[in-house]
């Protein structure tokens, strides 16, 4: 049956054109977008494969997210609109590098191992952002698909954690929500409005928000709230998709740069967002009187948002247990403000989504970020119970009542598949009008360190090994000690170095109590990994 089963497989429109290797990196598979017709292809396959695997419907997105416009990628989502399972990222790496003559028995392969019974039924949901390149991709994906019978549904420009949520809203048969965009729009519109009420205005908090779309699809998303929330919430939209994707602009780019992205008015203290190119990370960022930047990136949004749980559980009386995760990246100044004032167990894992959501999972209430912006909360099945039942307990006292109504409403405001950089600005904006907050009374819960990132070009990335949550650097031999040298001469000095799994670069991420001192310390490790890692063409410099 297998053998037979693969044979229309075989489509020389799409063999390979290069002998370049590919990996399933950070998220997903990410390069020039030229060199990826024959990947999409056999992702389209493998996605089918996927969905009989799991019985379930499977996503599937061609993004390539923060990258430049030449860049483009895909990534796979599975039925709980979660990553894909790390044992299938190894597959899919493999069947991305055969050779076209090895398809039909990797395909065989794969079928066998994995126990697939080849006559279930499978579906694929699929979506793009804008880059030019998405269309043709796309042409190859649904080449793949159908190549192997799969029903789809293409969802055509839609945002990542928008397909997520699709995915997992027709695989709960709409328990999660309506699996269309109208659906997801209207949730969240809905919602965000009722928590809010009559008062739009709250103490320091004022309704206005100036929105940097990084030119990408969240810029359609974010006039459908625009729109839908008209005299809630103003939204000034900027960066709409008229100019170049992700240049200088956008959330990796004011997270990276610690600068205003392009054409954002310079307003003083007024409440500044940017989103990146598929709109699953936000950072915040304002300009003072003294016409200086702040940035309130990701660990700032998982300080707010833990604190307000917190306050949230303590005064309805909930014993719920509340866990936090970051990244290496979390600036030292917020995990410090997390274990010793909030007093909220904080872990650290490596880099990537799919390690903070799978650590998340371990608390009733986990709540992820990553410092760049990406992240969100997720709750237990029997959280969001007891949260419920103890809303509908009539014997509670006022205010545990108002805020265990609160809790039971603020859950679904949040997209829990995967960082949403629109439903994570809507928290946000949620919490900050609850507390009568503006931007600077947020920014006084804590000092960050200052901080500095670097990206080092070396021939081959990956000579770069990590252990300790990346923390600390195995390969090359050495490479570590000489860091360790420069860091101790900082104080309340740290930096780590790691290979991307998104760009072809190796990142450099330094901290310091001196702002003075950064640079220098930044530059300190990124020539170190210049000089023993190989480094090609320009030597780094800030
Ligand atoms: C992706 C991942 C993030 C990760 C980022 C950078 O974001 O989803 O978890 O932090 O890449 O990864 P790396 O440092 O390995 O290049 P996005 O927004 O680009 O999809």
């Amino acid at each position: 049956m297998e053998q037979s089963y693969f044979r229309d497989v075989v489509n020389a429109e799409y063999n390979r054109k290069h002998d370049e290797r590919i990996e399933y990196g950070t998220a997903g598979f990410r390069t020039k977008s030229d060199i990826l017709e024959h990947v999409l292809y056999r992702m389209g396959l493998l996605a089918v494969l996927r969905s009989k695997a799991k019985r379930a419907a499977i996503g599937l997105m061609i993004t390539a997210s923060h990258n430049l416009e030449p860049d483009n990628g895909i990534k796979l989502v599975d039925p709980a609109g979660e990553m894909l399972e790390a044992s299938w990222e190894t597959i899919a790496t493999n069947l991305a590098n055969v050779q076209d003559n090895e398809l039909i028995s990797r395909l065989t392969h794969i079928s066998t191992n994995e126990n697939i019974d080849l006559l279930v039924p499978a579906t694929v949901i699929i979506g793009r952002d804008t880059r030019r390149s998405s269309p043709i991709l796309l042409n190859a994906a649904l080449a793949g698909i159908r190549a192997l019978y799969g029903n789809v549904t293409d969802l055509g420009l839609i945002t990542t954690p928008q397909l997520h949520y699709v995915v997992v809203c027709t695989n709960t048969n709409g328990a999660y929500g309506n699996p269309t965009l109208q659906g997801y729009y209207s949730k969240l519109a809905a919602v965000f409005k009722s928590i809010r009420g009559a008062e739009t205005n709250n103490g320091m908090y004022m309704n206005v928000l100036q929105l940097d779309a990084a030119n990408g699809v969240g810029a359609i998303a974010a006039k459908e709230f625009q729109r839908s929330l008209e005299g809630v919430l103003n939204i000034r939209l900027f960066n709409d998709g008229s100019g170049n994707l992700n240049h200088m602009c956008g959330a990796d780019y004011v997270k990276v740069q610690q600068a205003l992205p392009l054409n954002i008015p310079s307003e003083t203290n007024v409440r500044c967002v940017s989103i990146d190119g598929d709109a699953d990370r936000v950072v915040y960022f304002y300009i003072d009187r003294a016409n200086k930047f702040h940035l309130l990136d990701g660990d700032r949004i998982a300080t707010l948002v833990a604190a307000y749980f917190k306050e949230l559980l303590e005064t309805s009386g909930l014993a719920l247990q509340l866990g936090l995760v970051q990244t290496a990246y979390a600036n030292g100044g917020s995990t410090n403000y997390i274990s010793n004032v909030l007093r909220v167990p904080v872990a650290c894992v490596p880099t990537g989504v799919k390690h903070l959501h799978k650590k998340a999972l371990e608390f009733d209430i986990g709540i992820y970020f990553e410092a760049n912006g990406h992240g969100t909360v997720i709750f237990k099945d029997i959280a969001k119970e007891t949260i419920k039942n103890h809303a509908k307990n009539e014997t509670l006292l006022a205010a545990q009542r108002v805020a265990s109504a609160k809790l039971r409403d603020v859950i679904d405001l949040i997209n829990e598949t995967v960082g949403d950089a629109l439903s994570d600005m809507l928290l946000v904006e949620t919490i900050l009008h609850a507390k009568g907050w503006n931007v600077i009374e947020w920014e006084r819960s804590y000092n960050d360190l200052p901080n500095k990132q670097l990206k080092v070009r070396v021939k081959d990335r990956n000579l770069i090994t990590t252990t300790n949550a990346e923390r600390h650097c195995l390969t090359p031999v050495g490479l570590q000690e000489e860091i360790d040298k420069i860091v101790s001469k900082y104080s309340r000095g740290r930096s780590f170095v790691r290979p991307s799994g998104t760009e072809d670069i190796v990142r450099v991420y330094a901290e310091c109590e001196n702002s003075s001192d950064v640079g220098k310390l930044a530059m300190g490790v990124a020539s170190l990994v210049y000089r023993l890692a190989g480094g090609v063409g320009p030597e780094p410099n800030l």
